[in-house]
């Protein structure tokens, strides 16, 4: 194995517990004994090394190993762990009265003069308004997030009084107070979006940016990127500092990514607010009181943006506007994956893979952790791994792709050509003395390159061969908060130092992870032009989007961290994040068959689905590849990831749908229904795309869930047919292999052939699944190569299906080509008619027994033929050619 076992650390495993939360007393008596003993030596816990000596790959582990011991073990000491130890509270005696002097219009808005300070408060676009607070000469801050400033040159309509300055948009006003500064935004019936709370007013308390906004007590919050607890932030203190927290607390305040929008949504309707500072920021969300929130920084400038609504896709559409937004992956990333520490040799991941391919488990892509590198050297393969040009042939033979690991810090060692070119070239973080930084990962003593500066990542972009060359198709980016074993609080000294000692840590910490990512996804474009680049990373900030998957990083194997799962993901989908995922099973510690069972359901319906697990400091840790949990478990993963599989078409569908306006693809209820005050707070139900819900059982020993059927639409039970109307809660039994999905009545959802893994059969034929609501139903499709960039260009085709009911009962089926660029291999479509079929209209008229049904089509009757009825599940397929525009179907004895 690469990881040598550490004596202590096998008999804590070997006590055949979980490492959960909640669990101490289960864990052996000694260890947690020492564990609780040793509290106030936490701190040095991580011994200091002789900064004179590097340290081995060996003494690293070590000093990694025994953090990892106390986080798995004891929640306090987690929390101590990773307190970034610079959470300073605002003082609200020292807060600014900035009071307006001279007021300039300037093209997009206004310049305030405000003593040693200036106000900006400019329009992006009519709805978007970006407010800053500078000192007096200070050069524009340059925003690594916004990708466009300047929206729309918009008209503006201003008047002025003694006390106020208001410009009017056509979609917002915005009213500045003079006597001491603030704005507040009102809608176009003129009542207020959002206000500044003027008796706390913003500006900087010590070189702290802050900014203070009045709220109503019904007013949620939501977004925040990645975050625990539930969905709605209100009551909430939260803190932005990338941190490698593994065996994170369900309600851990700080994880890995630091994405500082929100959404507040209230009676007037939803709006943003972005703040886009780099530095450790905090968020007060009515967690004082209730009818002020606040945000503030570390340091940096008071740059914030005021998106308008009045809806929730208004804000995100903006925002993504904004920030830019995730392009279409390829369709493979869109598959399942297999992921585990401790894959060793290369043999093993494809042993993996072809239990996957016998059991038929469909499976796109095996994951390659640390273990395939050389000592940990980035950009090496070990020896013993094995011949890799081999095994990612056999995988490529079995449709499989590669994805390996990068972590960001490189290893001192002289003889490492990584190691002594970034060395002679002055590529890394320095100290403040210009020498460079030393910290220590995987691999021993190591540098940290200089990502914020752009000559650093075109290096880096250009190693990406050595990955690509022996087969990798995508890159899984790690360790990039940064993580550093020797560093105070597991990361750099806040006075490391960047952009050729012109930066200091406290401003690219955030932004390291974003610079890392930006500069993989360049090198894997440079190697593979043709092809769309798979990333994905533990660390984001605004605008990662634009490059990259994110994935929760060391999540733990218990319930509490599969419920948290949901709102994590749905609240990534609000801050414009779209693909998502977790360690399905549980990173750390022992997954139990029930757990497994329900994890693999629940993210068979997660943007990013991937199992993997831990090999840290439990050698024989409990496998957790869908089959070593029993036949129940592998039956379910069978049945859960093959509906995945059938479901691509239409999940490639809600992916576009996010390329054009940042819509989520696991979408929070509210986004969809923010008029429904019932869905405010749920966070374990969720929109897939615009027409599937799926209530995932999250609670162990649970056989049965209620499910909260949102109002407006009536739904559809995906596995039964049965109809309900909305604004109710139903009770859904759910034994093991049952999660409950429902369809939004007045879908048609997009289906294919379940394949062993995406790519393996043409996609010839696609099948509607039309669900009526009020007997019409109407959904689109999107379809292109699934793989290369050519859909920028325009290759590909959406389509636009229509379904409605005449007063006979006869359906009429139109398919329309809405876009057309994509040289499509489909030659027909299926019109699956499932679920309660009402086609005959009027009350107390008897459903049609689907073997009745009967066909023709307005076109032509040649070639449309029913291929199936099933009186059991209460279906009728028609399959029509592809060419043919409209169907009618009539029911006989009608
Ligand atoms: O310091 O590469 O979150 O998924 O297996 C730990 C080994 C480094 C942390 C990642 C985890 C991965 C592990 N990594």
């Amino acid at each position: 194995m690469t990881t040598p076992e550490d004596q202590s650390t096998t008999q804590l495993r070997r006590s055949g517990t979980p490492f959960a939360r909640g669990r101490l007393p289960l864990l052996t008596a000694g260890i947690a004994l020492a564990c609780t003993l040793t509290l106030p030596m936490i701190a040095s816990a991580q011994p200091t090394p002789d900064p004179d000596k590097d340290l081995t790959a060996k003494q690293a582990q070590k000093i990694e190993r025994e953090r990892r011991v106390q986080l798995a073990a004891n929640e306090a000491n987690a929390q101590r762990a990773v307190n970034p130890g610079d959470e300073v509270p605002l003082d609200k005696s020292k807060l600014q009265n900035l009071k307006v002097g001279k007021t300039t219009a300037t093209s997009d808005g206004v310049k305030l003069e405000m003593g040693s300070f200036v106000g900006l408060v400019r329009f992006v676009s009519a709805d978007v308004v970006k407010v800053t607070i500078q000192a007096a000469g200070q050069p524009a801050y340059k925003s690594v997030a916004v990708v466009k400033d300047r929206i729309k040159k918009v008209s503006i309509k201003r008047s002025k009084s003694s006390s106020t300055y208001t410009m009017k948009t056509s979609g917002v006003t915005v009213r500045i107070a003079l006597n001491k500064f603030g704005v507040t935004m009102l809608d176009k019936a003129g009542r207020v979006i959002n206000a500044d709370d003027s008796r706390f007013g913003s500006g900087y308390q010590d070189g702290k940016p802050y900014v203070f906004k009045k709220t109503d007590k019904g007013e949620a919050f939501y977004g925040f990127g990645e975050q625990t607890k539930g969905l709605n932030k209100r009551g909430d203190s939260i803190g932005m500092w990338n941190t490698d927290h593994y065996a994170y607390e369900a309600d851990a305040k700080y994880i890995y990514a630091s994405i500082p929008f929100f959404t507040g949504l209230k009676s007037t309707g939803a709006y943003g607010i972005f703040f886009d500072n780099t530095h450790h920021s905090m968020y007060e969300m009515a967690s004082e009181a209730d009818d002020y929130y606040y945000f503030y920084a570390n340091g940096g400038e008071l740059n914030y943006y005021f998106i308008n609504g009045p809806k929730m896709g208004d804000v995100l559409e903006r925002y993504t506007q904004l920030t830019g937004r995730y392009q279409q992956p390829p369709e493979w990333s869109l598959g399942w994956e297999q992921s585990h520490w401790g894959y060793f040799p290369g043999s093993k991941i494809l042993d993996v893979a072809k239990g996957y391919r016998e059991r038929k488990i469909p499976l796109d892509a095996m994951n390659m952790d640390i273990d395939y590198m050389d000592g940990w050297r980035v950009f090496t393969w070990g020896k013993n791994w094995g011949d890799q040009n081999q095994i990612d042939d056999e995988l490529e033979s079995m449709g499989v792709k590669t994805i390996a690991i990068n972590d960001p810090g490189v290893k001192k060692e002289s003889g490492y050509w990584l190691s002594e070119e970034g060395t002679d070239k002055g590529y890394w973080a320095t100290n403040p003395d210009g020498s460079n930084y030393e910290g220590a990962v995987w691999p021993g003593t190591a540098y940290f390159p200089d990502f914020s500066r752009a000559d650093v990542r075109a290096w880096w972009a250009g190693q990406l061969p050595k990955l690509t060359d022996k087969g990798v198709d995508g890159i899984w980016l790690d360790m990039n908060e940064p993580a550093d074993f020797v560093g105070p609080n597991h990361t750099l000294p806040l006075n490391v130092e960047f952009s050729k000692g012109t930066k200091q840590h406290t401003e690219i910490h955030n932004i390291y992870g974003f610079w890392n990512t930006v500069a993989t996804y360049e090198g894997l474009k440079k190697a593979k032009p043709n092809d769309r680049a798979f990333v994905f990373s533990r660390d984001m900030y605004a605008g990662s989007q634009r490059y990259a998957a994110l994935w929760s990083g060391d999540n733990v194997s218990n319930w509490d961290h599969l419920k948290l799962t949901l709102p994590l993901n749905m609240n990534a989908g609000l801050s414009g994040v779209p693909h998502v995922g977790n360690d399905i099973g549980g990173f750390v510690g022992d997954t139990t068959p029930e757990l497994f069972a329900r994890w693999i359901e629940s993210g068979s319906f997660a943007p990013f689905a991937r199992v993997h697990y831990d090999n840290s400091f439990q050698p024989d840790q409990q496998c957790q590849e869908p089959w070593c949990l029993g036949s129940e478990v592998e039956d379910i993963a069978r049945r859960y990831v093959s509906l995945r599989y059938s479901l691509l078409p239409y999940t490639n569908t809600a992916f576009h749908n996010s390329t054009k306006d940042g819509r989520p693809v696991q979408q929070a209820l509210v986004y969809q229904f923010q008029n429904d005050s019932a869905v405010r707070n749920i966070s374990d139900q969720f929109m897939w795309g615009d027409s599937i819900m799926v209530a995932p059982v999250v609670t162990e020993g649970a056989t049965s869930r209620e499910v909260y059927l949102p109002q407006g639409n009536d739904w559809i039970d995906w596995w039964t047919g049965e109809k309900h109307s909305g604004g109710q809660t139903i009770t859904k039994a759910a034994p093991l292999d049952v999660m409950p999905i429902y369809v939004k009545a007045g879908s048609v959802i997009s289906t294919r052939e379940v394949q062993q893994h995406t790519g393996q059969n043409d996609f010839t034929n696609v099948a509607f699944n039309v669900f009526l609501g009020n007997g019409k139903a109407s959904g689109t499709l999107y379809e292109d190569d699934g793989k290369t960039e050519a859909y920028k260009k325009g290759a590909y085709n959406t389509y636009a299906t229509t379904v409605t009911t005449k007063s006979n009962g006869s359906m009429s089926v139109s398919t329309k080509k809405t876009h057309a660029g994509y040289a499509s291999k489909l030659k027909t479509y299926d019109i699956v008619l499932r679920g309660d079929l009402p086609v005959l209209g009027g009350s107390g008229a008897a459903k049609v027994s689907p073997t009745k049904a009967a066909i023709n089509s307005s076109a032509s009757t040649s070639g449309v033929r029913i291929v199936k009825t099933d009186a059991k599940n209460n279906t009728v397929t028609v399959r029509v050619p592809i060419n043919t525009r409209n169907v009618t179907i009539a029911f006989e004895g009608k």
